[in-house]
């Protein structure tokens, strides 16, 4: 009687290692990025982190995009008349050599339309748009961020009675 049994060439090839699949070089790194955590039914919340540009060439965001949002914006917070209002803008720069934050009270990632409420514990998958044209994919954890602190630069009078003395 002669045995007919073969190797198994099939597992070896299944075995092979994937090469070739080398993550691209991103130009500008991504920190603490994170997502405003929303009472349920809110239809709007913001995104949050900060960019560095280790790079000799100046940069922007141009664009984001997120699975949760149906829109997202590009915001900056101006005083107008007095009073401090968010405003769309076209791009964030980021310039060489420096780290940009976006942070409450200043430029942020604005998100509408919500497919559901971000809750703390979750992550939102971030798609961004740079002037070159390349993207950065981030996840944004989602969590509880304070709201901006009263710029200090108004007057005195708030920070004075809000902070405890140094001197
Ligand atoms: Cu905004």
């Amino acid at each position: 009687m002669r045995r007919t049994a073969r190797p198994l060439f099939l597992l070896s090839l299944l075995a092979l290692p994937l090469v070739g699949a080398a993550a691209e070089a991103q130009s500008i790194a991504v920190e603490d990025a994170r997502v405003r955590a929303v009472p349920p039914g809110a239809a709007t919340t913001a995104a949050f982190m900060t960019l560095t540009n280790p790079g000799e060439t100046d940069r922007a965001l141009v664009g984001g995009a997120s699975p949760l949002a149906g829109t997202l914006e590009l915001h900056n917070h101006a005083m107008v008349d007095g009073v401090m209002r968010m405003r769309r803008v076209e791009a964030i720069p980021l310039p060489a050599g420096e780290s940009v934050h976006l942070a409450p009270g200043g430029w942020h990632l604005m998100m509408f339309d919500l497919a559901a409420t971000p809750a703390e514990g979750e992550s939102v998958a971030l798609t961004l748009t740079l002037d070159n044209g390349e993207t950065l994919n981030v996840e944004a954890p989602v969590r509880r961020v304070q709201p901006m602190a009263m710029p200090s630069e108004a007057g005195g009078a708030h920070e004075a009675s809000s902070m405890p003395s140094a001197h």
